[in-house]
């Protein structure tokens, strides 16, 4: 692709062959295609002038494309430091506090929903540390219902790990739980609450937790001083609604219980539908207890049909921008906090897929439309090379509507800054249905 960045006076056409004994040998048949392509690109075969009016030159970045040291390890997936350590003198420990409540957040002027919040807010707020320190959060239950915190991706003691009836007691209102582990491994990560999840994560409880390296192959291989988190989600408000309702109501019963096991265990799931293992679920299925799902798609058990698609709880035109410069690297960490697959597509680029998960892949992927599935995260960085103002959305088009209008939804803008520098004249607008 040398020629593409000729002037147009160098990238002149080759001569046809005149017969098949002329016809180039498969070496001069590449240099054919590749000249074809640099005239093309000079405007010559369109008969306009030599440089095209939006023509503001192709900028350099100069950053390797592949490939990068290779990360493969065979001894590879154990937790860096032993989970089961305790902190040890010296050691660094961050400290949050982390309360739940139920509030509302705006999804867009005129959309409120009512929401379960970790600290007020849909995301939580991010939390951002370095590989090896500790993370200590005080959960604190001001909410009517019962939560945890799933540390997604991090390799910790199994009873830091928050899932309920798993490894801990949910935390039931006005009660605290302190987690404590060793941010580990490096990478692009989320939390979430693990009490019934569809409706407590769908309906707000869940943030990004970044835990970076010290020593970030990214960072090295493709230098940048911006980056950006997008935790995309969706949530249907109709369900959510009806659900929170009545799972308030069902968590006043089980907070008078206060978390004692004993009355929890007695409980022979009838009420709520928890069992001790697979043996008591059938037996009291014998005794004539009818599991939820068996019944009428009513109330709770309603099929969840997502109406509102958020990058960071926002909708389109209300989401933040992706900023960015002329020759910058910027980098995009994308994390899958809801329940749906989504595919996110850049107009007018490839970007390079560095991170899968949070671990860097055995070298970049050169893309432009990249799939984030549930409980995934893909870091991505996007090179400065084409001045303007570029949409980058799901491309799973019912994601990029709000509650059926188009366009919004899961859906945003990459800015250039300097992008009028450039000469480019045209500046978005806002659309909010068409
Ligand atoms: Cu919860």
């Amino acid at each position: 692709m040398k020629l593409f960045h000729k002037s147009a006076d160098e990238a002149a056409l080759p001569e046809e062959p005149k017969s098949r004994e002329d016809a180039p040998s498969d070496v001069s048949r590449r240099q054919f295609v590749t000249g074809a392509v640099g005239a093309a690109g000079a405007g010559l075969l369109l008969g306009q002038s030599a440089v095209p009016a939006w023509a503001g030159g192709t900028p350099a970045i100069d950053t390797p494309a592949t490939p990068w040291p290779a990360t493969f390890d065979v001894a590879g997936t154990a937790p860096p430091s032993p989970p089961r350590e305790m902190p040890k003198a010296g050691d660094v420990i961050h400290k949050f506090e982390m309360e739940v409540t139920i509030g509302t957040h705006e999804i867009l002027p005129g959309v409120k929903a009512h929401m379960f919040l970790y600290n007020g807010t849909y995301p939580g707020p991010e939390i951002r540390v370095t590989e090896g320190d500790w993370v200590q959060v005080d959960l604190k239950n001001s909410s009517p219902e019962n939560h945890t915190i799933h540390w997604h991706g991090v390799m910790l003691a199994n009873e830091m790990d928050g899932v309920p009836f798993g490894t801990q007691w949910p935390v039931f209102t006005k009660q605290n739980y302190r987690y404590l582990f060793r941010a580990q491994p490096a990478g692009t990560h989320f939390y979430h609450c693990h009490v019934m999840t569809t409706l407590h994560q769908q309906a707000g409880l869940v943030g990004s937790l970044i835990i970076e390296a010290k020593d970030d192959l990214v960072k090295k291989t493709f230098p940048y001083t911006r980056e950006y988190t997008q935790l995309i989600s969706e949530i249907d408000t109709n369900w959510a609604r009806q659900s929170l309702n009545e799972m308030v109501g069902m968590g006043m019963s089980m907070n008078a219980m206060n978390g004692d096991s004993k009355l929890m265990s007695e409980m022979n799931g009838r009420m709520m539908g928890w069992f001790q293992d697979k043996g008591s679920f059938l037996k009291a299925i014998k005794d004539g207890y009818i599991p939820a799902y068996t019944t009428p798609k009513v109330g709770m058990n309603q099929v969840i049909t997502p109406n509102f698609f958020m990058i960071n709880g926002k909708s389109f035109p209300m989401t933040d921008p992706i900023m960015i410069k002329t020759g910058e690297n910027i980098r995009v960490r994308l994390i899958g906090g809801g329940m749906q697959p989504h595919f996110l597509h850049l107009h007018g680029h490839d970007f390079w897929h560095v991170c899968q998960d949070g671990a860097p892949l055995a070298s970049p992927l050169r893309l432009n439309t990249i799939p984030v599935f549930p409980g995934t995260t893909s870091d991505i960085i996007i090179q400065g090379t084409n001045p303007g103002s570029w949409h980058f959305h799901d491309h799973s088009d019912l994601s990029t509507t709000n509650n059926g209008i188009h366009p919004g939804g899961m859906m945003t803008m990459l800015m250039y800054e300097d992008a009028e520098e450039h000469g480019v004249k045209f500046k978005d607008a806002i659309q909010t249905n068409s």
